[in-house]
């Protein structure tokens, strides 16, 4: 029976893979049995309509057409619903989603920059510090450049990766941008998506519930190689991802250790 109220599932929408996904899914299912009953309920009023008001019943037209206010009572009401749906519902949901961010950044979450470009996604860690490097965007050399002070010693374990790689079962905050036109970062399985916008890095956040191996898209028309533009995502068990992690930011660590002696030499 509950498969048979879930419009979700037979929308063909993939499975949910994140904690709050239930609750959108849950959203879309209400959403689409109030459109189904509006559809019904349209189509039973056009049927008397076309029934009640047919040229053999009524050989000469009405020029007054209605006269009672019963429309405009109908109106107001449906103004005043809305009015509370919005004001009674909509706003505190939200207000509950975005002050929950304070709680999320206690939990230990982890915590990646993903930098849109046309067409693909760089994704930003903190490295073994877990701090980012400076970031100052007029240092910008390149598309997907996430622009790390090369001068700032938190940013020297900092690593950069084509993946987006996540454990399983932890919060994870993920700061999205852009370096050229405005993109749209989206996670379907996970039911979030965010705006890249260029100079601005904003948060989104979501806990993965199962591993899995997935795509994040680009959900804003941003160009002619916008259909492609898509990324690599995997959830993983923690321990998979903590050795993942500590072999990247010691990689870049040594290749930038190994630049400076370069550098250096070609000094002296
Ligand atoms: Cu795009």
């Amino acid at each position: 029976m509950s498969l048979l109220l879930n419009w979700s599932t037979w929308l063909g929408i993939p499975e949910n893979y994140s904690d709050h996904g239930g609750n959108v899914d849950h959203l879309i299912d209400i959403v689409h049995w109030f459109m189904f009953a509006l559809f019904v309920g349209w189509t039973l009023f056009f049927l008397f309509c076309l029934w009640k008001f047919r040229a053999k019943n009524n050989p000469k037209a009405s020029y007054h057409g209605v006269t009672n206010h019963v429309s405009s009572h109908m109106e107001i009401g449906v103004v005043i619903i809305e009015a509370v749906l919005l004001l009674g519902f909509a706003f505190p949901l939200w207000w509950e989603r975005t002050d929950q961010f304070a709680e999320v950044e206690k939990t230990d979450p982890v915590k990646v920059r993903v930098i849109a470009y046309q067409f693909a996604f760089n994704y930003h860690y903190p490295g073994a510090d877990g701090k980012f490097g400076r970031i100052d965007r007029t240092l910008v050399n390149s598309a997907g450049d996430p622009c790390i002070d090369p001068n700032d010693v938190n940013g020297h374990d900092d690593f950069i990766s084509g993946v987006l790689k996540l454990p399983v079962d932890r919060n994870a905050i993920l700061q999205i941008t852009s370096t050229d036109v405005i993109h749209n970062y989206s996670i379907v399985p996970m039911r979030i998506q965010q705006d890249a916008i260029p100079g601005r890095d904003i948060p989104m956040w979501f806990k993965p519930i199962k591993k899995l191996e997935t795509f994040a898209i680009c959900g804003q028309l941003c160009g002619e190689g916008h259909a492609n533009m898509k990324g690599t995502m995997e959830v993983v068990s923690q321990k998979a991802y903590s050795a993942w992690a500590e072999e990247q930011s010691k990689a870049f660590l040594e290749k930038r250790q190994e630049a400076d002696k370069a550098k250096a030499l070609a000094k002296k």
